[in-house]
């Protein structure tokens, strides 16, 4: 059997030594499960929903084209993008294999994929090139969007502004009470939570209530460590991409976060440019990347 399945919705992608199995839904390109050696490292609420306006709740949903609720609207109507964008609600294309070894998949999304109530609201041109790759126990994701010169027909001119972020749910196997996220020391953040800017102290972040911060400024070859018990168990590094924010929402109220006591099991550390909008005008393009690496 070769590397790739198809199977209705999903693509199922298994790495050249069979470590490294990933299932990947078309609606969002999102990563549902990665595991390796059979042990799975991203957190699934049992109540996801995969048919709505918003993204699945747990994986690695893709943020994009803003971050957050949306204040601002591109349109003379006034109407606005949802939370977080249309990146992770769309249909993507699989544009297949491009590589066996590692084994590295592509998914695609540009407007001729969006629904109307999208790209009315959103009226720009753009491509979105998604790539997983995936070898022994890494995971690596690379985003490459552009902004075209023209459509084919005609010449585009329209700039667009944009965050990006991988919106990881990591899975947690000790309880989040052992958990602790090394690597954002030193760093300024915005803590959601209480509205205000800090700054991190501590030399490691850890959680017994709501947290939401956006660590600014990282160092993205630094890794980002998820500890267990004090054992580092994810790193997560990065390429061109320099904030970083950690969320995990306790005891809540979201009908798609399941079981209630789910926030006790996983932890989000998301890597993304959220922090500031970028500018990609006509004929230019955008990069990034996040490798994770599992220690079992
Ligand atoms: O990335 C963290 C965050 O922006 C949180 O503020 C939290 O609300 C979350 O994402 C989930 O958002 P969602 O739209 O998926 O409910």
């Amino acid at each position: 059997m070769g590397p790739v399945r198809q199977e209705d919705n999903e693509v199922i992608i298994t790495s050249h030594d069979g470590r490294s199995v990933i299932r990947v839904l078309l609606k969002g390109a999102t990563i549902l499960s990665w595991k390796v050696d059979n042990k799975e490292l991203l957190w699934l609420s049992e109540s996801a929903v995969y048919e709505t306006d918003k993204g699945i709740r747990g994986g690695i949903p893709l943020v994009f084209p803003l971050f957050g609720p949306v204040t601002q609207s591109y349109v003379a109507s006034g109407e606005k993008l949802p939370q977080h964008g249309f990146g992770r609600n769309c249909t993507y294309e699989f544009l297949g294999l491009v590589s066996e070894s590692p084994v590295t998949a592509q998914f695609g999304l540009s407007p001729e994929n969006l629904e109307d109530k999208y790209k009315s609201v959103w009226p720009f041109d753009f491509t979105l090139l998604f790539t997983v790759t995936i070898h022994d126990n890494v995971l690596k994701t690379d985003i490459e969007l552009s902004n075209p010169i023209s459509n084919g027909t005609s010449k585009n001119t329209k700039s667009w502004d944009f965050n990006w972020l991988f919106h990881n749910y990591f899975a947690v196997h000790s309880g989040i009470k052992n958990v602790s996220v090394r690597g954002l020391t030193g760093l300024d953040y915005f803590d959601k939570v209480t509205k205000v800017d800090a700054h991190q102290e501590e030399s490691e972040v850890t959680v017994s209530a709501t947290i939401d911060r956006v660590y600014r400024n990282t160092d993205p070859s630094k890794p980002v460590v998820v500890c267990e018990g004090g054992k580092p168990t994810i790193e997560v590094v990065r390429e061109n991409i320099d904030d970083v924010v950690v969320w995990n929402p306790w005891e809540n109220d979201m009908s798609d976060f399941a079981p209630k006591t789910g926030y006790n099991d996983m932890i989000c550390v998301e890597a993304g440019v959220v922090a500031k909008l970028i500018t990609l005008k006509p004929g230019e393009n955008w990069v990034a990347s996040q490798t994770i690496k599992a220690n079992l």
